[in-house]
């Protein structure tokens, strides 16, 4: 066990280039409903038996209207950068025009991190889309690759030089697969015949989004953040083997092989007809423009064994997990970023979320979550262990900058380095985050 986190001290993380920071979302933080239009989210918390406390984010961490307060916070952690999201149905009205109320509420943002040297990695959709776009089919209408176009572009033209990145979507699969074919995301929508058109109407939008991004902010990285479940046999049988190869496709090759292939997996042309996405001429090489830098976002692998029904069976991982359920397997981590640097060529990979939700307590005033510290301990190393191996990795974001609404799991799952009583909004730097300024200030 260490109170510390550490890297070998040849390790070019402690370099003072490498880029440390803290990641959040909108919905996630900030409330502040009223002044913006209602979005998917706050339908389906309205939603009986979604949000597993039956939470919403109207008032969520109140950044809102704390967030000077929340920077100082970030500040003192001796961050190098803040990755935040810009709140779609806060700064486009339904007429597709900016909201200029919104935009000034960024742009205080922007400033203010700009003034404190702290880099800005703004994502573009964290999974809040406005309901009336939803309201037309959401993901499902090809057009709304086109309405994220036109906030892109409006957007990306009045930030200028306040942004250091932009990523385009966060998690594409999350929005696609949770929320438009298991449901248990928003917009909750159910069925295998809806995930992967949702998903070709993301990544066109996030082909569109990039051609304004080069042209609107050509000094600024422009990319997009993926999430990767690594996807494990249970043996060596060549059945599972298949199995999770299949899973490994189905979840996470889909949405990063058009990126840098301009095509699907091979596994397309065996879904039924019904599944697969409507492709119109021109769309690959739309969504396969080149990109300044990947978001990784990490936090387990996944187990499959072969079914008899189903192409792959997900089973129950082992010990050790988190707060979550999730288990604690670092070695998935270098592997997986060592296996995409062999199948792509990659632009730099910034980490762009990592982390861990843990059953936290407060006493006296103290976090001692040992246990979120030995996570970003053991995952820091494992990205090292990736650079040590040849991939060209710049920066390592933590998820997150504090606790705050865990989308269907509502308050109840923490992954903040600060803790948040929801109660008073009294905001405290857990062992973790203490650890993580000291890694940090200590370079
Ligand atoms: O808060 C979200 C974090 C927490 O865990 C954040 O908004 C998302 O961008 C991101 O999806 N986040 C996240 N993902 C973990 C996904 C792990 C899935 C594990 C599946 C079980 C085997």
């Amino acid at each position: 066990m260490t109170v510390k986190l550490t890297l070998p001290t040849q390790s070019k993380m402690l370099s003072k280039d490498f880029v440390y920071g803290v990641a959040t979302a909108s919905f996630q933080i900030e409330g502040g409903k009223a002044s913006r239009l209602p979005c998917i989210w706050d339908t389906f918390c309205d939603t009986p038996n979604t949000i597993a406390d039956g939470s919403n984010g109207e008032m969520a961490c109140d950044h809102f209207n704390r967030w000077q307060d929340d920077i100082e916070l970030i500040d003192s952690i001796g961050v190098d950068a803040y990755r935040l999201s810009i709140s779609w149905p806060r700064v486009i009205t339904e007429s597709g025009e900016l909201n200029q109320e919104g935009v000034a509420y960024y742009m205080n943002i922007l400033d203010t991190l700009k003034s404190k040297r702290i880099k800005a990695f703004v994502t573009l959709y964290h999974w809040d889309l406005p309901q009336h776009l939803e309201d037309k089919g959401g993901w499902l209408n090809r057009e709304t690759a086109y309405e994220f176009r036109n906030y892109a572009n409006l957007i990306s033209k009045v930030f200028g030089h306040r942004v250091h990145a932009y990523a385009t979507l966060n998690e594409p699969f999350c929005s696609a697969f949770l929320g438009y074919e298991v449901g248990t995301h928003a917009p909750g929508i159910i069925g295998k015949e809806f995930g992967k058109k949702a998903a070709h109407h993301l990544l066109l939008a996030h082909g569109l989004a990039m051609e304004v991004l080069a042209k609107n902010s050509p000094n600024t990285l422009n990319g997009i953040v993926l999430n990767f479940t690594p996807c494990y046999p249970e043996s060596e049988s060549l059945a599972d083997i298949i199995a999770a190869a299949f899973a490994d496709d189905y979840f996470n090759q889909w949405y990063i092989k058009p990126l840098f292939d301009g095509k699907y997996p091979e596994i397309l042309s065996t879904l039924p007809a019904a599944q697969q996405p409507d492709i119109h001429e021109g769309d690959m090489a739309i969504i396969a423009h080149s990109m300044d830098y990947l978001g990784v976002n990490f936090y387990t692998r996944a187990i499959y064994r072969a079914d008899v029904d189903e192409h792959f069976l997900q089973i129950d991982p082992p010990e050790p997990r988190t707060d979550i359920g999730w288990e604690i397997y670092p070695k998935a981590f270098t592997e997986l970023l060592v296996s995409l640097n062999e199948k792509y060529r990659l632009p730099p990979v910034y980490i762009t979320e990592n982390g861990a939700a843990m059953a936290d307590k407060i006493i006296d005033g103290v976090v001692n979550d040992q246990d979120r510290v030995d996570y970003y301990q053991q995952h820091l190393n494992a990205v090292n262990d990736a650079i040590e191996q040849g991939v060209k990795v710049d920066g390592y974001f933590a998820w997150s900058l504090m606790d705050n609404f865990e989308w269907a799991e509502g308050y109840l799952k923490r992954f903040g380095i600060v803790y948040v009583d929801y109660e008073t909004q009294v905001r405290t730097i857990k062992a973790s985050g203490l650890a993580y300024k000291a890694l940090i200030t200590n370079r």
